[in-house]
């Protein structure tokens, strides 16, 4: 699939620090050494409705850790998926009786657009589940063939019992695990399974679904799990530097995503540090497609919202915490893009290298990214207040707010 345009990242004079990120398989902080080309795999949305305000805070998230790297001079090798074949998908088609691959092309079209507004950095691969079955289908052999997986009523199931390390990504305990399987998109009660928990990694044709060649397996379609590994393993290689998604994919997905790569690869962890971004809510609950309780960016777009004050309303959160979204926080960030564009309006400042390494220092501290905006808050008070004379100041501090936190002033 193709991505969206990337907008311009621009260079900062001196050099950015190396990213500590909160790892939850360790539940600690973890100082990265990614080499010079450092590896990012962000879960992708399922593409059967637009891209809301939750969305939008994780990639946020993710992009900033890709901005940190960028400072240090690093390359990053950036994936992502579209889960664009799955349940809801095909859920969500048949109930506005649309044909399924038209909604994900719809909405995956959208995404770029809202991505692209809001000036997240690109993923270098862009691939889809359908285009990435043939890459799916061996490893689901070689793990069927290696006593990791087995069969039940022609779909294929992972055994979770295959994997000394499962559990160590998101160390729940084994009622929390079930509980989560069944909301998740697992199947717990299913009888037959050799243990509740398994994940399925091929499902066999259903009567009326869409279904692809699987080989050895049959006639079917991909699990969730595994479409990810396969598209991590094939683009960027065991031991990547971060997996990064939404707090509500540790488990399963995350979980038993290390579980097939360790039962392929006899590794583990497939990501140095698996990063999770808090939930978004609005009205008291978390927001969410099955819900319907969504503030959209493509609506808040179309009203004339500014992307770089909608970008502002996620970056004042911290990524890690929960938050809700209400009109006053997307009120305050309007305000402050008011004040920041004023005050890197004029040609001379207060002096901005200080402010340049708070900055620096707060997005590579787990990307604190509040701390960031209350320095450049502070900057815009003073430049307001009593002005300076550093000239240039300004246009330094347009082009820090660009390259660290994805604003356009
Ligand atoms: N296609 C899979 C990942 S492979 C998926 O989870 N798609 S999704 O469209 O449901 O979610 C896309 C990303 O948004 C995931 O990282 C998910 O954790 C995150 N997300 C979903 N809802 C919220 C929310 N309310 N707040 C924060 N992040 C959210
Ligand atoms: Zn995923």
């Amino acid at each position: 699939m193709h991505a969206w345009p990337a907008s311009e990242v621009p260079a900062l004079p001196g050099k950015g620090r190396d990213l500590r990120i909160h790892d939850t398989a360790t539940d600690g902080l973890i100082t990265l050494d990614p080499g010079p080309v450092a590896r990012i795999y962000v879960c992708g949305i399922t593409p059967y409705d637009a891209t809301h305000m939750g969305h939008a805070a994780t990639y946020n998230a993710f992009d900033l850790v890709q901005r940190v790297w960028l400072d240090t001079k690093r390359q990053v090798h950036y994936v992502q998926n579209v889960t664009d074949i799955d349940d809801p998908l095909l859920e969500r088609a048949e109930r506005d009786a649309i044909d399924w691959v038209a909604l994900a092309e719809k909405e995956t079209a959208l995404f770029r657009e809202d991505m692209t507004a809001l000036r997240m950095l690109p993923p270098r691969h862009y691939i889809g589940a359908v285009e990435a079955i043939p890459g799916i289908v061996p490893l689901v052999e070689r793990l069927r063939d290696s006593g990791a997986a087995y069969e039940l009523e022609g779909d294929i199931y992972f055994s979770v019992e295959s994997d000394p390390d499962f559990g160590k990504v998101s160390r729940l305990d084994a009622a929390t695990m079930r509980l989560l399987s069944a909301e998740r998109g697992g199947d717990p009660d299913r009888p037959g399974k050799k243990n509740p928990l398994d994940p399925m990694l091929w499902m066999a044709a259903r009567e009326g679904e869409p279904s692809w060649d699987g080989g050895s397996l049959g006639r079917g379609r991909p699990g969730w799990h595994i479409e990810c590994v396969a598209i991590a393993l094939d683009h960027l290689g065991m031991g990547f530097d971060v997996q990064g998604g939404g707090s509500d994919l540790a488990f399963p997905h995350h979980e038993m995503g290390a579980s097939h790569a360790q039962a392929l690869t006899g590794e583990f962890p497939m990501a140095k540090a698996y990063v999770h971004a808090g939930m978004v809510a609005l009205h008291g609950e978390k927001m969410s497609k099955s819900k319907g309780n969504l503030v959209f960016v493509s609506a808040l777009r179309r009203d004339g919202v500014d992307p770089a004050a909608i970008r502002l309303a996620l970056l004042a959160h911290h990524y890690r915490s929960d938050w809700e979204w209400t009109d006053q926080v997307l009120q305050d960030a309007v305000a402050r893009l008011d004040r920041w564009r004023a005050a890197v309006s004029r040609p001379d400042g207060p002096p901005a290298e200080a402010l340049v390494e708070e900055m620096r220092e707060a997005l590579a501290n787990d990307l604190d990214a509040p701390t960031a905006l209350a320095a450049v808050d502070r900057w815009a008070a003073l430049q307001q207040e009593r002005g300076g004379t550093d000239e240039g100041a300004p246009g330094v501090v347009s082009r820090a707010v660009d390259a660290l936190l994805g604003v356009a002033l």
